[in-house]
């Protein structure tokens, strides 16, 4: 019998009031049930979001340098348990194991970094235009914060939008993917055996339109934080207009790399495999585009393709795997939809292009990594998000032809260039419409100390990580304070120096 695993409302570990279960399958081997979770419904988010809300009018008074300890225990637990957790998310969502001690690392690092604004939260103060009077400002944090976060991150992300949350004095309700719940009820149980007071942090688990919606919809849930796909992100978008609710999104990408006809092209290849296959193409950062000097088209590709072809496809607990399955059969289905739809629109498809399959291969939901050459920028394979290991190469014959490029899609978050020439990579640097620009690196690999996030239908101007995501966690509220024991009129009393 599956373990079964439950929400997390008010400080307690409870089933969902439908009594109904959902299965979380190992994506490399279906045959493997990792456990049952609750299927939950309005009624339980009600009772998280109540919990939270109750529980917030003390969390806010807690001094933040107090709150943050909770994140730093929360930060160690989580360094304890790194090598379980890893292994717990690799066999719930695929991604081979280094990768997912990475994502539990990027949670162990925001963890402490977010611990840090616990005694920085830094306002203003500044010179006031009246005597004895002073001015300043202060960040306050909003309330209940709901945070729906995705399967490909499954630690990282909750920890990109939890602990900023929990520090800035908010209480939250999470509600992870579907694909992912047991990565959640991990970074859930870190905080709770950190001593996180009931309440202050609560876990529903289910689906987006009974679950996500919900806590959408509710009332007493003054910030969403969401991220996942566009078209999912402008429905919430305009759920949260109706009552201008604070909403902070991260949605698509199509990222893409230049690569210059001075590259280093070593350097390039190994970006361009790290930025596409990594994460079997399931970061909202990868590498879906390949913008190459036709100077090095042929070289580039020709030195490219059997590096491809040679990633090891496996069990991502198997040490020697090097790119895992897809998440589960609906995305490889998608993504093998836009292989049919990049051959149909006329791009040579120059490897893989199907599912993988043989010996164990056969029980997952494995894709062969795929790259399509002569792709034009029409394309919808050079256009829509794929998110998954397919890569478009696109022939360029100058820096402003690969920048026009690259700007021509709806997205805008992660971008890279590979040159040895310093003024290409400035000016890159300045004319790229992204969030993130890589100079001789790949698309991916973020730090959780610079601004996260992008331009375009990727987001709606908000940023995590950094000291950025305070922005979204709290409202700021200006204060003067006037001493002079009289009452002083801004703008009207002028007896200053002015006369
Ligand atoms: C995501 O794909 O949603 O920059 C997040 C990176 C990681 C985070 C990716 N640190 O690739």
């Amino acid at each position: 019998m599956a373990e079964k695993f439950h929400n997390f409302i008010a400080g307690r570990w409870v089933e969902s009031k439908t009594g109904q279960w959902f299965e979380n399958r190992n994506p490399a081997d279906k045959n493997d049930l990792v456990g049952l979770f609750p299927k939950s419904d309005a009624r339980d988010v009600h009772e998280a979001v109540a919990a939270a809300k109750e529980a917030q009018k003390a969390w806010r008074l807690v001094p933040a340098p107090k709150r943050a300890e909770l994140l730093y225990k929360a930060g160690r637990i989580l360094e304890e348990r790194k090598e379980a957790l890893s292994r717990d998310m690799t066999r719930e969502m695929g991604k081979v194991l280094n990768e997912t001690r990475g994502d539990v690392q990027e949670a162990i690092d925001t963890a402490y970094y977010a611990g840090g604004e616990g005694r920085r939260l830094f306002g203003d103060t500044c010179p006031v235009e009246l005597p004895n009077k002073f001015g300043m400002s202060v960040r306050c944090p909003i309330g209940v914060a709901g945070l729906i976060t995705p399967w490909n991150f499954p630690m990282a992300i909750p920890s990109w939008k939890s602990f900023p949350a929990l520090v800035c004095g908010n209480t939250v309700v999470l509600k992870p993917a579907g694909d992912t719940p047991l990565s959640a009820v991990n970074f859930v149980k870190a905080l709770e055996d950190a001593g996180a007071p009931p309440g202050v942090v609560n876990l529903v688990h289910g689906g987006g339109t009974e679950v996500g919606a919900a806590l959408v919809e509710h009332p007493d849930v003054r910030v969403i934080s969401f991220t996942g796909s566009t078209a999912v992100g402008k429905q919430i978008a305009s759920s949260c207009g109706k009552s201008l609710k604070r909403l902070s999104l991260e949605l698509g990408g199509k990222n893409a790399q230049i690569v210059m006809d001075d590259a280093d092209l070593d350097l390039a290849v190994e970006g361009a495999l790290w930025g596409a296959f990594g994460t079997t193409g399931q970061r909202c950062t990868a590498t879906s585009r390949l913008i190459v000097h036709e100077r090095v088209l042929a070289k580039f590709t020709e030195m490219l393709l059997p590096r491809v072809q040679a990633l090891r496809l496996g069990n991502g607990l198997d040490s020697n795997s090097q790119v895992g399955p897809l998440v589960n059969e609906q995305r490889r289905r998608e993504v093998h939809q836009y292989v049919r739809i990049g051959v149909e629109e006329g791009a040579t498809l120059l490897c893989g292009g199907e599912p993988a399959s043989g010996g164990s291969l056969d029980h997952g939901w494995f894709y062969k990594p795929t790259v399509f050459t002569n792709v034009t920028r029409s394309m919808r394979i050079a256009r829509e998000e794929i998110f998954g290991p397919v890569v478009a190469i696109l022939r360029i014959g100058s820096l402003e032809e690969a920048v026009d490029v690259l700007n021509d899609t709806n997205y805008g978050l992660s971008s890279s260039i590979y040159t040895r020439d310093v003024n290409a990579a400035f000016r890159a640097i300045r004319d790229i419409e992204a969030g993130i620009t890589y100079v001789n690196g790949p698309t991916i690999g973020a730090e959780v100390q610079l601004p996260f996030g992008g331009v375009k239908e990727t987001g709606n101007g908000h940023r995590e990580a950094s000291h950025t995501v305070l922005d979204t966690y709290t409202e700021w509220k200006s204060i003067y304070v006037d001493y002079s024991g009289r009452l002083q009129k801004a703008q009207i009393d002028t007896h200053d120096a002015r006369g």
